[in-house]
């Protein structure tokens, strides 16, 4: 089922608005005008009383080494300079869209991209991922952390606003960044790590320090989410907390909540229709998620939906569901290599437990890695898709 559309709309849509590398930006400035939105389904799950055809559905990591297109556009480029350049960065994001029926696009971009334009030097490193290679030994380091230059994160900006017209409302686009915690993770460890010591460290001897650089990069967070939904078009915003489950629920309440507030509350300031999924991956604990709920009270709640990892237990879906908040989740990515008996199992498994509340969003539990198979995500989507439909059907004879 190739849907050669998205990549040829791309072309299309750069002719129509006579978009070239040297006026993007200033047309992306005075015309903030996007196509209508066809495909609603991703913003009905965070409306109560959606009424829907079937759940949405969209992948975490869609957009990567599993696909040969990606492989190919990849090839000589550097990953940072293909984020850097708006045409390709769209391109990229568009390139799942070819293969599945998805209803989300995810820009292409990384955690990364905002530590950087904050004075990290990262290399993306092709086997081990990113590497900082000015990462923060001593407290005396945190000096370097600089608000980023306004110039730096514009191409984010315009990847999101060139995606946005080639979606033509299609599919909801989504912008990202990386929580507090998980960002300060990667400038002191300087890469991907097992024991996340130097983390600790930090947290629990240079604990004042620590907190300081968390609500640095929340209040950057802030205004970088909120620059991606006013500037570039982002319809959804998703905050990953990678490395959450790296220290206790109580430290992660006393040390981690308190920044990532700044963060919400910055964003929600600025953009409280526009909902925001949270991934606390590993920290399912319901006193974590009670926490959580707790800043969703009131007028405008922090959080709007949560990207729940496949150990999450009845107990804590419970209180997610009684709190009227969107599911996103959460079939284990491993399953993807099993037969196509096991993933259609899994799947009804996940639909049955999940879909009870209207408000879901069907996803893995963390992200697609390069030894996926196309045909096998195509078949989780497939699946999901029919699964879906059929459960829908059911509630209504039921
Ligand atoms: O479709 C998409 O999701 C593309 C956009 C995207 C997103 C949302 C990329 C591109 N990265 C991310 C988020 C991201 N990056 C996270 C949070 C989600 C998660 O937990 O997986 C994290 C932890 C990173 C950091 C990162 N970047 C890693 C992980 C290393 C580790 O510690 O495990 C890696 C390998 C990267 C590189 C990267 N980022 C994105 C892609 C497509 C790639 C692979 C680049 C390549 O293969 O050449």
């Amino acid at each position: 089922m190739d849907n050669p559309e998205p990549l040829k709309i791309l072309k299309e849509t750069i002719d129509k608005l006579k978009i070239t590398k040297e006026n993007l930006r200033e047309i992306r400035k005075t015309n903030q005008t996007f196509p209508r939105q066809t495909n609603t389904r991703i913003l009905d799950a965070f409306q109560s009383f959606a009424q829907f055809d079937r759940a949405p559905i969209w992948m975490m990591r869609q957009a990567g080494r599993y696909l040969p297109e990606f492989k190919e556009i990849m090839k000589n480029r550097d990953f940072f300079d293909a984020c850097q350049d708006p045409f390709i960065a769209a391109e990229i994001t568009l390139q799942p869209l070819k293969q599945f029926e998805i209803d989300a696009a995810i820009i292409f971009s990384d955690i990364l991209t905002l530590p950087k334009a904050m004075g990290m030097e990262i290399v993306m490193d092709k086997e081990k991922g990113p590497i900082i290679k000015n990462k923060l030994e001593t407290v005396e380091d945190i000096n370097r952390i600089k608000s980023p230059d306004p110039e730096s994160l514009e191409h984010v900006y315009d990847a999101l606003y060139l995606t946005r017209q080639a979606l033509q409302g299609k599919q909801t686009l989504i912008g990202f960044c990386g929580a507090p915690f998980t960002v300060f993770s990667y400038m002191v460890e300087g890469e991907t790590s097992k024991m996340f010591l130097k983390t600790k460290k930090w947290v629990y001897q240079y604990t004042q320090e620590t907190r300081k650089v968390l609500d640095l990069i929340a209040r950057e967070s802030a205004q970088y989410l909120i620059n991606q939904v006013k500037e570039g078009g982002a319809q959804v915003v998703q905050i990953f907390d990678s490395f959450a489950g790296q220290i206790p629920p109580i430290d992660y309440i006393e040390f981690v909540l308190p920044s990532l507030r700044i963060l919400l509350e910055g964003f929600k300031q600025e953009c409280p229709n526009t909902p925001l999924i949270m991934f606390a991956k590993d920290q399912n604990g319901v006193e974590v998620i009670l926490a959580f709920l707790k800043m969703c009270l009131g007028e405008t709640p922090l959080i709007d939906g949560f990207q729940l990892d496949s150990n999450v237990s009845d107990e804590v879906l419970i209180k997610i569901i009684e709190s009227d908040r969107t599911i996103q989740g959460n079939l284990e990515p491993g399953v993807l290599y099993g037969t196509q008996q096991i993933i259609k199992k899994r799947v009804s498994q996940m639909i049955e437990k999940l879909q009870t509340t209207r408000r879901y969003i069907m996803n893995l539990s963390h992200g697609l890695t390069p030894d996926h198979e196309v045909e096998k995500v195509r078949q989780f989507i497939q699946e999901s898709i029919r699964q879906s439909k059929l459960y829908k059907v059911r509630e209504i004879l039921e």
